[in-house]
Formats: structure tokens, sequence, C-alpha cells
């Protein structure tokens, strides 16, 4: 019957590729797909959203909404009247998930860079209030630490393009010295390819870069984007069908969490 999706902005490129397989799987087995969309991370407006769904009669729910643990709980506890499946906590917190290993790719981006002879490297993550960013970016600095190596700069963006056009030029401007930029997902990066082409900066000649998500469009960036691919097609499919043969009994919800692996392009050298 309805399966309740309450995603965050779907102007983001891999949400709204998630939603997209939400639905398209939920169809194929009989369920319609009742989407609700929140814009910030603010618990009340998140169980707004819930309570909007519930109105509907909907009784499971996939959030892809990016939550602490304690406040992923708190929900679950608040709606004990319906299942809820979560996307975006971190992989190893007690709730019903189905994630992404935020270390794999991660290590493997830097493996790669530092195999290719980079020693400099810069970090961009995603924002601070989104759980998935602080391990990627936690993740990274530990591969490199493993190496002896710290990151020259450090800098914080928002997912979107232009605070990765941004949060380059703000980083040129600081630490002009790096010959390596790992980017925590890729419309970021598209502003940063942007912004380095504009200051006649060459890619992968002067800086290699690395995007995060592989989203439909990163091999058509210029240069193709090197970048950790997520298969959120495959999130979709296996939320839609965790949740629908999941029941009252607690055993048959089996987190899991899917791999992340690096497709190298032309980006990077
Ligand atoms: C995560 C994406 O990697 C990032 O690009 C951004 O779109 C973010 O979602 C939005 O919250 S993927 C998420 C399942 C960790």
């Amino acid at each position: 019957t309805t399966l309740g999706l309450v995603t965050t902005s779907l102007a983001l490129h891999a949400p709204s590729q998630v939603a997209a397989a939400v639905k398209r799987y939920a169809n194929a087995a009989d369920y319609q797909v009742l989407i609700a969309m929140i814009d910030e991370n603010v618990n009340q407006s998140l169980q707004d959203c819930i309570n909007e769904l519930k109105s509907q009669r909907v009784d499971k729910v996939i959030i892809n909404v990016p939550l602490e643990t304690a406040d992923a709980e708190r929900i679950v506890q608040e709606n004990d009247d319906i299942l809820c499946l979560f996307l975006d906590v971190d992989p190893f917190s007690s709730v019903f998930n189905v994630s992404f290993n935020p270390a794999d790719g991660t290590r493997a981006s830097v493996k790669y860079l530092f195999e290719q002879g980079h020693r400099e490297f810069a970090l961009l993550a995603g924002p601070q209030h989104s759980v998935s960013a602080r391990l990627r970016l936690k993740s990274w600095l530990e591969t490199l630490e493993g190496y002896g190596l710290q990151p020259v700069s450090v800098i914080h963006g928002n997912w979107d393009a232009q605070s990765g056009f941004n949060g380059i030029l703000q980083m040129l401007h600081e630490t002009p010295r790096f010959s390596a930029l790992l980017v925590g997902n890729d419309q970021m990066a598209l502003g940063v390819l942007s912004a380095l082409h504009q200051r006649g900066m060459a890619v992968p000649g002067q800086v290699s870069v690395v995007g995060y998500d592989d989203t439909y469009e990163s091999a058509f960036f210029h240069p193709a984007l090197t970048t950790v691919s997520l298969d959120l097609d495959l999130q979709g499919k296996e939320a839609v069908s965790r949740i629908l043969q999941a029941s009252e009994d607690d055993h048959s919800r089996s987190s899991s969490i899917l791999p992340a692996r690096l497709v190298v392009r032309n980006s990077t050298a």
C-alpha cells in the first residue's frame, strides 16, 4: 500500500537519486510512496514531516535526514506506532538503518593519491551537522595519519556547488600549497573544478581532485571526476526491501552497511 519517505533537500543530487530509487523499488512491490521533504536538520520539523505522513495512514517510514544517534533513537521511541528505517545515521548506531561504510572509499582515495606521490593534502568536508560528513573527514584524517601526514588545510562546505567554489577560493587564499584535494561530495567538487578553471589552475596537472558520491552527472564533469562511488540505487532498493520485510518482530530488522569504492577518472594524476 503506502510507504513514507522523509528526505533532506532534494536539490541535493544524492538524496534525489535515493528518492527516485525508493519510489521505483516501492512501486515495483506495489507500494505507493509519499515524500515529505525537510530543509534543515531540526528535530521538530522532522517530527512534523512524520506526523504529516502518519495522518495519511503511513506506518513505515524511510528517513534520509542526517541524524545524530541520540536524535534517531528519540525519533524511534517517540514514534512507536510506526516503523522507521534510517539512511543517514552512524552505521554502527543501534537504530534500523541501511547506510554506507564511511571508511573504505575514503581510505582508498587517500591511499591512491599517496601512491601517486601526493604528500600535501587539503580537505573540503561536508557540513559539521552531518554525521556522514564528519565520519568521512575522520577517516581521511586517520588514513593520512597512518602515512605520517597531516592535511595542510581543512574547510567545511554545505554540500552544494557554491560552497565548493567558495571553499577552494578560501583555501587558495590561506594555503596556496597543496597538490591533492579530497572533497566531501561531487556537487562541491563541481564548484571546485569551476573555481580552479577560473583561476587558470590545471586539474589534474596542478591539483588532483577526488569527489564523493558518484552521482550520475559526475562522469560528465570536466575533467571527468575521480570519486568515491556510492551505489545510491542499491541503498534505495535495500531500504525498501528491508522495511517491507520487517515485521513487528525486532529480529527481522537487520541493518546493513553498503560498501563504497574509488572510481578513478581524469581529475587525478
Ligand atoms: C550524502 C551525500 O554524500 C552528500 O552529497 C549529500 O547529498 C548528503 O547525503 C545530504 O544529506 S549521502 C547520505 C546517505 C550519507
